[in-house]
């Protein structure tokens, strides 16, 4: 008998450890953790197998395939915007090919079950690109269909990763006389820049957020690598969490859509740094803005429509920008850097 499993990628990733951690202590889901880099140990209790092992290794993907009966994808592995511009073509690899090989383990799943295989994947702001600062301000929030023009290797991953879900949800080999049918239900959230008190992110732009609260918790110093006056959408890791886990729940029925924005708050660095500042008054953060990085935040929204995810399945954060400060961010750094 195969084990039914839920199929984490990117298992050790900032949104790997919250969905595992949220997954292991309040679901009974059997976790197939898969990532590059060795699990967490703390992470190993709640996951039923972790692999460490790459995405694209497609011998391994088709040994899973036939060892377990994958109910769920979280497809969350993926090389961030940043790290991306330093090596596109690895991050094309990465984000495009290993992506594909996940939407083809899914249509074999689905094949072997007889039933289709729900494909969880997060795209991101990045997938927008607002040519000027001044439409950035003019655009107000954005919706799921406009300003698609990303300016990022990684954007341009995420979005047509977005395509590639629709196609296996609605189109695959669609001229084949064997054409399977309903195999992958392909859902997607575009994420704003996440912040936890838990993990550090790497190799992402909207990392000067997360990056203040971390350096001002341990007392070192930080520049940040953007103006005051940039502006994103964010969200702390627990609606985050929250998201995926609703959209994965959400009965089919209800979806207008495949891809939906999903934010809580839009702050400025400065909104930011003011809020650490009140909470740790001696922290040596200044603002040292570094062009390219700068430009990829200016092309990215100041803040995004989620009123389709509102609408279709419900979603709601819970957490506004005082309260993902004073509640969850600043009382767990406090505690995890004392
Ligand atoms: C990044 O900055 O690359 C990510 C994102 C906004 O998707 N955090």
């Amino acid at each position: 008998m195969r084990k039914e499993v839920v199929m984490i990628t990117g298992a050790n990733g900032e949104i790997g450890h919250g969905l595992i951690n949220y997954l292991g202590e309040n679901g009974n889901a059997n976790i197939l953790a898969l990532d590059v880099a060795p699990l967490d140990e703390s992470l190993r209790p709640y996951c039923i197998q972790s692999i460490q092992g790459d995405i694209l290794d497609s011998v391994l993907l088709g040994r899973l395939v036939a060892e377990y009966e994958i109910r769920s994808i979280f497809h969350l592995a993926s090389i961030l915007s940043t790290k991306a511009e330093y090596n596109p073509e690895t991050a094309h690899r990465v984000n495009v090919e290993g992506t594909l090989n996940l939407l083809r383990l899914a249509v074999e799943q689905a094949a072997w079950q007889g039933r289709p295989v729900k494909f969880i994947y997060p795209s991101s702001i990045a997938v927008y690109g607002i040519p000027t600062i001044d439409q950035k301000r003019k655009a107000g929030k954005v919706k799921e269909n406009d300003w698609l023009q990303p300016i990022t290797m990684y954007g341009i991953n995420k979005l047509y990763c977005e395509h590639l879900g629709r196609y296996y949800t609605y189109h695959y080999r669609q001229l084949a006389a064997d054409a399977p049918k309903n195999s992958v239900d392909f859902r997607c959230l575009r994420f704003p820049g996440l912040i936890s008190a838990i993990t550090i992110p790497t190799g992402g732009t909207s990392d000067y957020g997360p990056e203040m609260l971390h350096q001002a918790a341990q007392n070192k110093p930080y520049d940040c690598f953007v103006r005051q006056d940039s502006q994103l959408p964010f969200m702390v890791m627990s609606d985050a969490i929250k998201s995926l886990l609703m959209l994965e729940a959400a009965p089919a029925d209800r979806l207008t859509q495949r891809v939906y924005n999903v934010t809580s708050f839009s702050p400025t660095a400065r909104e930011i740094y003011d809020l650490i500042l009140s909470a740790f008054p001696n922290a040596k953060i200044g603002f040292a803005p570094h062009a390219s990085r700068q430009g990829i935040v200016d092309s990215w929204p100041g803040d995004i429509d989620d009123s389709a995810a509102r609408r279709d399945w419900g979603w709601l954060p819970e957490y506004d920008l005082e309260r993902s400060f004073q509640e969850i961010l600043i009382p767990a750094v406090r505690q995890r850097y004392q």
